[in-house]
């Protein structure tokens, strides 16, 4: 019975979806369609960074899952070895307020990495990171920016990665 109840809601849906989108672009079907929604971008190295001497590469990307998921990864070259660089998405892009506070699923609500999307890694042997986040809820359009975080105790933003 809960089985072919939701059938129906399923097909129901996918008649809606396919009526409602015929007409609009590819991006836009393929959004109402369920397709990940991805953004990215490079790692910018600040000017706090610069001043480190950090000349970091790499990317980023958002994915924007149906079913209400994000998962985001990120990949960073030219850290020093072995040291820990909390990491997390941020409300603003790179240039405003160097990317803002934390993006944060409930607003006001607890600042940890599950109501915050944290990236935070170690940086190997080579001085390359990784870092990959899982979440149950689809990010917001202000889930703007990725920024890097020194090792030091000041946590200086030493680099950001505007996700477009
Ligand atoms: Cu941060």
């Amino acid at each position: 019975m809960h089985i072919s109840v939701t059938s129906i809601l399923i097909t129901g849906g996918l008649f809606l979806m396919i009526g409602g989108c015929g007409h609009y672009s590819m991006d836009k079907h393929d959004a109402m369609a369920g397709s990940a929604q991805v953004t990215k971008g490079t790692v910018v190295t600040t000017a706090a960074g610069g001043e480190r001497n950090y000349a970091l590469t790499g990317n980023a990307a958002m994915n924007r899952i149906a079913n209400e998921k994000t998962t985001v990864d990120l990949h960073v070259a030219g850290l020093h070895a072995n040291e820990k660089h909390p990491s997390h998405v941020h409300n603003l892009p790179c240039e405003e307020k160097g990317g803002g506070g934390h993006y944060q699923h409930e607003k006001g609500g607890n600042v940890n990495a599950v109501n915050e999307i944290w990236l935070t890694f170690t940086s190997n042997a080579a001085g390359i990171g990784h870092a990959k986040s899982s979440h149950g809820h689809m990010a917001r359009p202000d889930a703007q920016s990725i920024v890097i975080h020194d090792s030091t105790k000041d946590k200086a933003r030493i680099a950001c990665i505007n996700l477009k």
